[in-house]
């Protein structure tokens, strides 16, 4: 306000301008720019930004402050160029995809990926993009699964919900030969376990609502490329408009302070869970990379420097299922993951419904799994809720 002498100004003027001048300060902790517009210096400036001759703050569906800090973190510990932050995981997903196909084209998919993905992959169809769905784990399958048309190949490794690992420098390198592109859903492990780019990929993917943001209390994606690709994810997205609140940045920024010790007691209570299910006759298998028996732990060990805290495994009875879920105090009933509270659910009935029965058994999801996001209680108590739970069924 400098127009005019404020203090002459009327009421509702004053109500919307007084004191608005931002003191000078270097706050330890980010700001929140909890605003939609930036004021522009002056017209030229103005017209500069919204013609693209100069890059700076607009509008909040495209560059804000509070979340540029969320990005740039975010593209360091990824080793990526650049990244853009979504308003949800599955926001970043289709932001990502649509910005590298058109119709025509093919995409391979990993067959088990989250629920979610899964059906945003199905829709694809109606605007002329063919998925082929197929299991990355063996090379072969993806090798033969190419086409003229094939832009991409998609997967998360550890696979939700069943844990299977996909080799990412293998695909990365079979893709590139073809002109393809390799997208990764790293939501499992975090750039703390797993740093996708490094093996080969190009663009890595998350949920930022799980682990790095760890607190269950904010939805949020981002996607990590390179900087030409982030431009164009942008521009895509500024249409799109799935724009993340500076508000969840923030929670997400301040999250990932703690993610690399929230990852390692993830992942010690995680390996015992994991090491005491084994030995329950109640259940017929395990599903966690760590575990020297997991059918790609040698895999792991390569391209993971941990093994985190999702931890799948089979009753040897299905209809024993709702009872043990229903029998459990401290692990809670519900779907996400990567919280600080250890959360437990059924991918056949829950997250990965939408997946066709039999194609759902096909793919491994088979009624009797059950996912348990491993959190960060003590790990003695979270087994001795199993057990009990276990126990009544
Ligand atoms: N990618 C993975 C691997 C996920 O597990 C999820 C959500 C998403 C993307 C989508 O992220 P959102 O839009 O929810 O931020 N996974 C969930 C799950 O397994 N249970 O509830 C949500």
């Amino acid at each position: 306000m400098v127009f005019m002498d404020l203090k002459r100004a009327g009421f509702s003027t004053r109500a919307i301008h007084a004191g608005d001048k931002i003191q000078e300060a270097e706050p330890v902790a980010i700001p929140i720019y909890q605003t939609a517009p930036f004021r522009f210096k002056d017209a030229a400036h103005g017209a500069r930004l919204m013609g693209g001759k100069e890059e700076g703050y607009v509008y909040s569906r495209g560059l804000n402050p509070t979340t540029e800090v969320f990005e740039k973190r975010m593209a360091d510990l990824e080793g990526g160029e650049a990244a853009m932050a979504q308003a949800s995981g599955m926001a970043a997903i289709s932001a990502a995809v649509l910005t590298e196909v058109k119709s025509g084209d093919h995409i391979i998919a990993d067959e088990v990926i989250y629920g979610s993905t899964y059906d945003l992959f199905v829709d694809l169809k109606k605007f002329g993009v063919d998925v082929s769905f197929v299991d990355t784990s063996d090379i072969v399958n993806v090798e033969n699964a190419f086409r003229p048309g094939t832009r991409l190949v998609f997967f998360e490794t550890p696979a939700n919900p069943t844990m299977k690992l996909s080799d990412i420098k293998a695909i990365s390198d079979v893709a590139h030969e073809r002109g393809a592109k390799v997208f990764i859903d790293n939501t499992f492990m975090t750039p703390y376990f797993q740093q996708p780019i490094m093996h080969g990929a190009d663009v890595v993917i998350h949920s930022a609502t799980k682990y790095l943001n760890g607190h269950g209390d904010t939805i949020g994606g981002i996607i990590v490329g390179t900087s030409e690709f982030i431009k164009q994810a942008r521009h895509t997205a500024k249409n799109i408009g799935g724009a993340i609140s500076p508000f969840n940045s923030w929670l997400i920024v301040r999250g990932m302070k703690t993610l690399a010790v929230r990852m390692d007691r993830h992942n010690e209570n995680a390996m015992a869970v994991a090491k005491y299910l084994q030995r329950h006759d109640k259940v017929s298998a395990v599903l966690y990379p760590g575990l020297w028996d997991h059918p790609q732990h040698d895999l792991a060990k390569e391209q993971m420097s941990g093994y985190g805290g999702m931890v799948a495994f089979l009753l040897r009875d299905a209809e024993g299922v709702p009872a043990f879920l229903n029998s459990l105090h401290l692990c809670t009933l519900a779907v996400s993951l990567g919280d600080v509270e250890t959360l437990i659910q059924h991918p056949a009935t829950m997250t990965h419904s939408v997946v066709p029965r039999e194609k759902r058994i096909k793919y491994g999801i088979a009624d009797e799994l059950v996912r348990l996001s491993v959190g960060l209680e003590d790990a003695d108590d979270i087994i001795s809720d199993i057990e009990q739970a276990l126990d009544s069924i």
